[in-house]
This record gives C-alpha cells, structure tokens and sequence, in this order.
C-alpha cells in the first residue's frame, strides 16, 4: 500500500510539474514541420529535425529552449516559406554548428518574407547567417530584452560575400535589445532600425557596410534624425543624439576630434569606425570597429573630445562615432570625417 501511494505521488507531481527548458539539435537542412508538437521530440514525419520542427517544438515547450545544429556537410537551411515565429524564450544558437555559423538562405521563403521573428522576451540568436530575404533578415519584435550576437544579416558567413534582403538586416521593435559582434551589410533598405517605442537598444561591435538607406535609422523613418539641443527628444532609442565630428589625424594612431549635445552631466560611450567611403546619407556607415572611449557631458549637455584610438590610420578612409546612453540606446551614426595625415607636411593622401 505505501509503494502504491508513493507511486501515486511521484505521479502527480510529474503531472504537476512545469516542462524542463529541452535543447533541440537540428540535423538536417531539409525543411518538413514537426509531425507531433505534443511528444516533446523535434521530428519531422520522416524523423528528421530540421529548424521548422526545431522551432515548431520549442514553441510548445515551456521554459527557456535552445536550438542547437549539428548538420552534415554545409549549414545552408533554404526554407520553402517563412518559419514560425518565435514566441517563447528560446536560444538559438549557430555557433553549435561546427565551423560556427549556419545559413538561412530566403531565396526560395517567396515575397515578404522575413528571414526570422522573434517574439519571445530575452531570446538570444547567435551565429546566423541570414541573407536573400525578400523582407528583413531579423525582426525583434514584443521580444524586450534579447541579444544577437556573432550574426551577418545580407552577407556570407564571412563577412564579404553579398547576400542581400530586401528590407532591413534587423528590424528591431522592442526595448533593451543587445546587438554585438554582427555584420550588417548589403540590405536594401536599413542595415538596422528602431522603431519608435523602442529604447535601450544597444548596438556594439558591429560592423555596417553598404546598407539601402542609413546603416542605423532610429524611429525607422528613413531619415538622419537632427540633433536637438539637450536631446529631450523621444522616439526610437530617444532618438539619442549622435556626436559630431570635426576632424580625424591619421598616423602611427588615429586621433578623433569632435563633439556630443544631449543630457546634462551624463556619461556615454562611444564606439569608433573607419569605412572606405562615407554612406550617401553622411551618416556613417562604419565598415571595421576601430576603438571605443567615453565622454561626460556638462551641465549645459554639451562636452568635445579628442580621442586617440591606438590603431595605424595610412589610408584616407572615413570615421564615424555613434554614442550610447546609460539606458543602452545608441545613436545612429555621426556624420563622416575624411582621415588627414597629422603631419601635414607630407600630407599626399588628403582632399
Ligand atoms: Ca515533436
Ligand atoms: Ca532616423
Ligand atoms: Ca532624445
Ligand atoms: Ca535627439
């Protein structure tokens, strides 16, 4: 009798319990739906798990699930539509992958396709190539709290190879979104947007190369938002304020002059690019990270800087600096300062 009351109890509470977050490796590049969302395995009707059945089966799963691969050959998944949004907490992570980037690949998903959503608050996606979408690659979207990493949105896997979406690389419409270690390059429209109810945003280590309209559009309006004295705008990201530059000294180092309005006594980070050439719109782009460095507004919101960045500056590219508030939102970029020899004495390569 005691056993069968025991038996009875773990019963129960097995019942009771709440799922176990379950990681769920993809293995093929094949794209058939998941035939039982109910039985807790990724499987399609053949067995096989593919990202669909991956991300199928973590929907329906509580807890925090991640999608891992572990895929034969070359990681390129060609979905024949678009793939389920993401709607719980859920890792999605490439870098499993051996060699540490898998693929998407839009070009068969159809028209106003997006490569993939996020709808599930603090996802991670890391180690994605998505490119050759009709619509954006990535949209964050009601997914607060999340980070992309170490992914290339309209390029190859290695960084050069153009593959293009139609509309932006990633769409973010969500707050306190960490973006770092991506390439974003090639999309027809923005390399990154905020749209306006989104703030904190934080956009770091990436790299922004060749984008349609601006490399990052705050309020997703298409334009250069002017900077307001003290920056009590509000908007996408605040629409925080960018510095501006006044010149930029190449050499053995690379020294940065310029300046920042926006919040009274107020720290922000910068972060430091260089590109061949300066974006049509003059905001940015910035094609290599090249340092970082921080300044203090006064009380009057406005402080200048001269930044050194310890990296060689012997060709004549284009710096930019966007600047990022406490809260985490960041700028879109400055406008372009053509790098100048220091010693103007041998200056050949200016103007
Ligand atoms: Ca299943
Ligand atoms: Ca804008
Ligand atoms: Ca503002
Ligand atoms: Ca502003």
């Amino acid at each position: 009798m005691r056993t069968r009351w025991l038996v009875l109890v773990l019963i129960g509470w097995l019942a009771a319990s709440p799922a176990v977050a379950a990681t769920y490796t993809v293995t093929a590049v094949t794209d058939g739906a998941d035939a039982n969302t109910g039985d807790g395995l990724c499987a399609d009707a053949g067995g096989a798990c593919t990202l669909r059945a991956a991300i199928q089966q973590a929907n329906a799963t509580a807890g925090t699930d991640t999608v891992a691969f572990a895929i034969p050959g070359t990681p390129v998944i060609a979905p024949a539509a678009a793939l389920p949004p993401v709607v719980g907490t859920t890792i999605i992570d490439g870098t499993t992958q051996p060699g540490g980037t898998v693929t998407l690949d839009g070009s068969g998903a159809g028209a106003a396709t997006i490569g993939l959503v996020l709808r599930g608050p603090n996802s991670t996606v890391r180690g994605l190539a998505i490119g050759r979408y009709s619509s954006h690659g990535l949209f964050v979207f009601a997914a607060s709290g999340s980070t992309i990493a170490d992914c290339f949105l309209g390029t190859a896997p290695d960084g050069v190879g153009v593959e293009s979406n139609g509309r932006t690389g990633i769409a973010i419409g969500a707050s306190n979104v960490t973006v770092s270690g991506c390439t974003i390059g090639y999309n027809g429209e923005d390399g990154l947007s905020v749209g306006p109810g989104g703030t904190g945003n934080r956009i770091t280590g990436t790299r922004f190369v060749s984008n349609g309209v601006l490399g990052i559009d705050l309020g997703d309006d298409g334009i250069v938002n002017p900077n307001d004295l003290l920056d009590a705008d509000t908007g996408g990201n605040d629409l925080q304020n960018a510095p501006y530059l006044i010149k930029a000294l190449g050499g053995a180092q690379i020294e940065v002059s310029g300046g920042l309005n926006s919040l009274p006594n107020t720290t922000y980070a910068l972060e430091f690019f260089r590109s061949p050439s300066c974006s049509p719109s003059e905001s940015g782009e910035g094609a290599t990270v090249i340092g970082s460095g921080s300044v203090t507004t006064d009380s009057d919101g406005g402080t200048t800087f001269s930044i050194v960045v310890p990296v060689a500056g012997t060709t004549p590219d284009f710096i930019t600096v966007t600047a990022t508030a406490p809260n985490g939102s960041t700028s879109e970029f400055s406008d372009c300062a053509k790098m100048r020899r220091a010693n103007a004495m041998v200056a050949h390569w200016c103007d």
